[in-house]
């Protein structure tokens, strides 16, 4: 790395709460040991290099507004490298572990398929070198099917076959450079598998030609011999109005129903849970009791504006809740959380990229304390072992080992008086959570 691109910026320290240092982590301390782990490997943050170092912050009413001074905004791979030193050199001062891409955001997209394939390769062994020189690992790779105009209605679900054959042969090659670096996933997030009208879409078809391209991408795994993770982002909407992968619960039926849910885990991201109307720890529950919970897209939404805003966690009750779904899943394998997330349009200067990380690192490094002491206290787990006793012995006991039938149940039930449930005590165990969280 030849240029300094965050100059006078130093790699963030840790000096504890107190501090008034604002380039510095106030909760995050890496090799603080949590339980049996410290905390880096608990939490294994991730930048995303789409947002981190490609985007511009444009939004529908107007241009962009980030100084971003490593990229000339040139298509070519001398300029894609400069991109890349300066994304290692922020993950370095960042403490950040791990990253992600799409094949497009580390090398451009050329007049045709093998030029920016070349292209790829190219930028992919600079990547590789700068791997070497920091430890920075790829936590996952990805493929753009949703930029170019051709992917407009959809790629793995397009109407049109060859637009179908360039997905394919798209993901090939990220799938190709993502193995090289020794990534440690690949993530398929259908971008526009989804549709506007139903009265234009064959429905069924779509679906069932996803299924096909996620088989033969798992044919590709094996023969390459990729052993990462592969992983599918569920989203709601936007681009698409109604996408196919639209929350944790549809796409484990989608991969059911194809026979996928071998070979994919989930990476959840929590602006698209509270998209498609959930709480992300909803989604966490659910792709965590299927044994899915694969990964994280760490950010959050704005209640106020209905889309994807992408925003920087901070809310410490919000990863706190999302810590207890991860630890008691017992914690990433392959995963980790990848802030896809971005500086608001009005922050538009390089350090502002410093105090979101440190933001969105101390918020989960506190989310991953508080959990922690939750859990070692066994208040709340003893709360609710209390509320499903009744399953535990006798009848219920019945029915968990699924001995019980209509019939016996229904001689239970005859011999009961009028019957109510334990209170839910949701009041009390909010007071309860709430005596950790200063
Ligand atoms: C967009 C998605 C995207 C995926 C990767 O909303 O979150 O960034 O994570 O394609
Ligand atoms: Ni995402
Ligand atoms: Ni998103």
């Amino acid at each position: 790395m030849s240029q300094e691109y965050f100059p006078g910026i130093k790699t963030i320290p840790f000096e504890g709460p107190k501090t008034k240092n604002r380039l510095a982590f106030r909760h995050y301390n890496a090799d603080e040991v949590v339980g049996k782990k410290k905390m880096k490997d608990h939490l294994r943050f991730s930048m995303a290099y789409w947002h981190a170092m490609k985007n511009t912050s444009s939004d529908p009413f107007g241009g962009g507004t980030r100084l971003r001074p490593w990229d000339d905004g040139s298509d070519t791979v001398d300029n894609a490298k400069c991109v890349a030193d300066a994304g290692f050199e922020f993950m370095q001062k960042m403490g950040l572990d791990y990253y992600c891409f799409h094949d497009r955001d580390v090398a451009p997209e050329l007049g045709d398929l093998q030029a920016s394939s070349d292209a790829l390769d190219a930028v992919a062994a600079h990547l590789k070198k700068l791997q070497r020189q920091t430890g920075i690992k790829l936590l996952w790779g990805t493929a753009c099917l949703f930029a170019h105009p051709r992917y407009m209605q959809g790629a793995a679900t397009s109407p049109n076959a060859d637009v179908y054959a360039i997905a394919a042969a798209q993901v090939k090659k990220a799938m190709d450079v993502t193995h090289m670096l020794g990534g440690m996933g690949y993530t398929f997030w259908g971008g526009r598998e989804g549709y506007a009208t139903l009265l234009n879409t064959d429905m069924k078809r779509e679906v069932s030609n996803l299924a096909h391209f996620l088989h033969m991408a798992v044919d590709y795994k094996k023969k390459i011999g990729f052993k990462g993770q592969f992983y599918i982002e569920p989203k709601p909407r936007e681009p698409s109005t109604h996408q196919y992968d639209s929350d944790s619960a549809a796409c484990l039926n989608f991969l059911r129903e194809h026979n996928l849910l071998e070979h994919f885990k989930l990476n959840i991201e929590t602006n698209h849970a509270t998209l498609a109307l959930h709480r992300v720890e909803h989604e966490l529950a659910v792709a965590a009791a299927a044994g899915a919970l694969g990964s994280i897209d760490a950010n959050t939404g704005d209640e106020l504006i209905g889309w994807d805003t992408d925003q920087f966690p901070t809310n410490v009750y919000m990863t706190t809740q999302m810590m207890l779904q991860l630890l008691k899943m017992g914690g990433f394998k392959t995963g980790g959380l990848n802030f896809d997330a971005k500086v608001r349009r009005e922050s538009y200067e390089p350090i502002d990229l410093f105090h979101a990380h440190i933001g969105g690192m101390d918020a989960f490094a506190r989310g991953l304390k508080i959990a922690h002491q939750i859990i070692a206290d066994g208040d709340l787990d003893r709360l609710v072992k209390t509320r499903y006793a009744s399953f535990e012995s006798g009848i219920g006991k019945t029915i968990t080992t699924g001995k019980a039938s209509f019939d016996s149940l229904e001689k239970h039930a005859l011999k009961l008086g009028n019957v109510l449930p334990a209170s839910g005590r949701q009041e009390m165990i909010e007071n309860l959570i709430n005596d950790y969280m200063d």
